[in-house]
């Protein structure tokens, strides 16, 4: 490959006469933003195990009243971007949120898209376009662009989830902005039961619905039930996964995250190829060694961690007793939509 000419080479008046005109010679930075073969990644694979994180944000509780905080987040931010941009891979943010009993967090809505999987504590629940969706340890609830949320307790014991969003993409695009509102008027109608079960959908004869996001809760006892029905059916399969989508038309839940559930058998590792999108890996139940490049994470129950695109992944269960339960977040419906999408051997 050709060596290209370096910004050092040029005369300092020429250099000087670009810049004051706000103009940019392109080939000495030509390689690094199109590097051979392999894009460069600043997302580091980071283990955030929620030991450490639950004392941390139950003194958050303590030292911000709900009020001072309108959401109480810890950002599980990845070193390899800075902290400060609070993103854990180019386009996915991750939170850890506590509500405490009683507490309620006002309803907005914004344009980035988010999920809650929650991590524990019973009693609190969303209220996502006017549909309240009680929050149970491993629901996912969706909360996409545009519709109205907010969060209450009723419950006795502190509740902690985990926010995804896609919020780094839609702020580098300025896309990024929120609207505050009333507290919501509850509606009748729940997703979560009308398409618990797959192969039949509800059809209206007198009116159609059309909703854009028709199920807003995943519940846990339904995805589990799920997984451990295809491993029944399907002994031969070797990666027992469910994705979260839109019943109606089969498609991802959100238009740019995706959402898995994943379940490894009593002892087995699974080997991920390299794809092209980053991931997020959060043990729902169970514990599984995650292998990313050189690093290995051990991931207790509600353990999170993250490993950057175009990069292999094993999963191994250390149990041979127990089967271990993953939620995986990543950037393919993106990747896809761009014509980015890779998966290499
Ligand atoms: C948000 O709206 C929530 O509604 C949580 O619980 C985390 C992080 C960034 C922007 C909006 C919530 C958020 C957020």
């Amino acid at each position: 490959m050709n060596e290209l000419g370096r910004l050092e080479d040029l005369p300092q008046d020429y250099r000087d006469a670009l810049t004051q005109r706000n103009l940019v010679p392109l080939w000495p930075s030509l390689r690094g933003v199109l590097p051979p073969h392999i894009p460069t990644r600043q997302t580091t694979a980071t283990h955030w195990p929620y030991e450490t994180i639950k004392p941390l944000l139950l003194q958050a509780g303590e030292l911000t009243p709900i009020e001072k905080a309108e959401r109480r987040v810890l950002v599980l931010a990845n070193p390899g971007h800075g902290l400060e941009k609070m993103q854990a891979s180019p386009a996915i943010y991750l939170g850890m949120q506590l509500l405490l009993p009683g507490e309620w967090a006002p309803s907005h809505r914004h344009t980035p898209n988010a999920v809650r999987m929650v991590v524990e504590g019973e009693g609190a629940w969303t209220t996502v376009d006017g549909e309240k969706c009680m929050m149970s340890r491993g629901d996912l609830i969706l909360t996409p662009t545009g519709l109205w949320h907010e969060h209450g307790h009723d419950g006795q014991e502190p509740v902690v989830w985990l926010d995804v969003l896609d919020l780094p993409l839609v702020y580098y695009m300025e896309a990024s902005y929120h609207i505050n509102g009333d507290r919501q008027k509850q509606i009748v109608g729940r997703g979560d039961r009308a398409y618990a079960r797959g192969g039949v959908l509800p059809t209206p004869v007198f009116q159609r619905t059309n909703k854009r996001y028709p199920m807003l809760r995943y519940s846990w006892v339904d995805v589990k039930a799920a997984l451990e029905s295809l491993a029944a059916d399907r002994p031969d399969l070797e990666a027992i996964q469910v994705t979260y989508v839109n019943p109606e038309t089969g498609e991802d839940a959100e238009n740019i995250l995706g959402f898995y559930a994943l379940m490894l058998r009593p002892g087995q590792t699974l080997s991920l190829p390299a794809r092209s999108p980053a991931q997020v890996f959060h043990q729902i139940e169970g514990s599984v060694e995650v292998t990313v490049q050189s690093q290995v994470f051990a991931l207790a129950q509600a353990d999170t961690c993250c490993a950057p695109g175009y990069t292999a992944v094993r999963l191994r269960n250390g149990s041979t007793e127990h089967a271990a339960f993953v939620f995986i977040a990543d950037e393919a419906p993106l990747h896809r939509k761009l014509g980015v999408y890779e998966v290499r051997d």
